[in-house]
């Protein structure tokens, strides 16, 4: 394939911006290779710069659940758009989001609307530690939720492919109330709340880690954490930005049946616009300004562009009962056509998945938390990566990122894909 426009483009493009990217691990440092700038996308293709042509399994890491440019969100952008862009002042858009939302995810009295994951696991904390009066939160080894700076402690997605899991400019008194707990290790958690007994906020979780690959917690492992929030008085946040109505319409927490008390959300709520928002049990959103003394603003907070898109992606799940099945289908079909290549070339690669999210580990070990992950050979993906590439699959320019399936994915698109990993393969083992 022919790069020279991207390669132009990103030579360009380090003069303005740090590395030439907005976000890390666009910049394809973890597989070698220059990123490809992005034209344009339609169903489940991306079309860069060259006019090179992929069917792609990021789907702009997560929001593209029905592909690029679906109709109805672009009709509701569009009629959205004839009224204005942005009025910092209250829209019904936003009672309407907010009220699809806890229809589809019950745990869900209150929410309120940001503009990225980030802002919202900021927020979540915030919150809880404001109701509990307590300063500590355990977080997850591997687990990614934004970079906010007491988030980077030991954080999954580009600061674990950049080899910075903590990141400098985090200062010693940011990272000193952040515990770090092991994934799936319910003893490391209970430990951890037996040395600050009192003083734990908050427990956030990604239930289904999407940033050291993907890896489902256990539902043992889950039910105990909501029983331990509850006995001793801690906020139970399950980071939903990535799960949430990607495996389910009311994500990982209607697939495990557990309640937390906070959730978080981000991606798909948007409809491929910048959103973000954080809901769960009323007495602690009730602690948010003006109601409580908690401070959390925006100005585009519930931009009613944003609103519009999101909202007639909700309200297509809604309607689409089937959605989430024909989801499962397709993502089946893909990791079996993988499984079955494996066999044929006699490699048992650990492939992991949840509906529509899945990771394929370079290693043949049981991957079930940080430390298993990290047995991957995140080289031989790099290799993997570009192998699929030239066979016009684009997949996530890292190992520990997920590989997400839409429905705009028709069988043929997998079959394409599923040859291509079998002869990706082949060429390198
Ligand atoms: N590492 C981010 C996804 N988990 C990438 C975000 C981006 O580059 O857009």
């Amino acid at each position: 394939m022919n790069y020279t426009k991207s390669e132009k483009l990103f030579e360009e493009a380090k003069k303005y911006i740090p590395g030439g990217v907005n976000s890390p691990v666009r910049a394809f440092n973890a597989v070698g290779g220059t990123p490809l700038f992005i034209e344009r996308g339609e169903g489940c293709r991306i079309f860069d710069a060259d006019k090179n042509e992929y069917i792609e399994y990021i789907g702009s890491w997560g929001p593209h659940l029905f592909g690029h440019n679906p109709k109805f969100i672009l009709d509701a952008l569009k009629s959205s758009l004839e009224n204005g862009t942005s009025f910092g002042a209250p829209t019904e858009l936003e009672i309407k989001m907010a009220k699809i939302i806890s229809e589809l995810v019950p745990s869900i009295e209150k929410i309120r609307m940001v503009n990225s994951g980030t802002e919202a696991t900021m927020s979540a904390i915030r919150a809880a530690r404001g109701f509990t009066n307590r300063n500590k939160f355990i977080k997850f080894e591997g687990c990614y939720h934004g970079h906010a700076d007491y988030f980077l402690i030991k954080a999954g997605s580009g600061a674990l492919t950049f080899g910075v899991p903590t990141s400098p400019g985090v200062t010693a008194a940011n990272a000193a109330d952040t515990l770090v707990a092991d994934y799936n290790d319910i003893n490391s958690v209970k430990s951890l709340i037996q040395e600050n007994k009192n003083e734990i906020a908050a427990i956030i979780i990604e239930p289904i880690a999407g940033n050291m690959g993907v890896i489902p917690a256990s539902n043992d492992f889950l039910s105990e954490l909501r029983e331990i929030c509850t006995e001793e008085g801690i906020v139970l946040i399950f980071d939903e930005v990535m799960s949430g109505f990607r495996v389910a319409k009311g994500g990982a927490q209607e697939v495990y049946g557990i309640a937390p008390d906070i959730t978080t959300f981000g991606k798909i709520i948007g409809g491929g616009l910048p959103v973000g928002a954080f809901g769960g049990r009323k007495d602690i959103m009730d602690t948010l300004a003006p109601v409580g003394p908690v401070y959390q603003a925006g100005t585009l907070s519930g931009n009613p562009l944003a609103m519009s898109a999101g909202l007639a992606a909700l309200t297509h799940i809604k309607e689409n009962e089937n959605l989430y099945n024909v989801l499962e289908k397709k993502s089946k079909y893909l990791e079996d056509g993988f499984k079955e290549n494996m066999k044929k070339l006699n490699k048992s690669y650990a492939m992991t998945r949840v509906g529509s999210m899945s990771c394929l580990f370079f290693t043949e070990e049981h991957v079930n938390n940080f430390a298993s992950a990290l047995t991957s050979d995140a080289k031989l993906y790099g290799q993997y990566f570009h192998k699929m590439l030239e066979k016009g699959i684009y997949l996530a320019p890292a190992q520990f990122e997920s590989m997400f399936i839409s429905t705009a994915h028709t069988t043929e698109d997998l079959d394409k894909t599923i040859e291509a990993n079998y002869s990706s393969l082949k060429e390198l083992l």
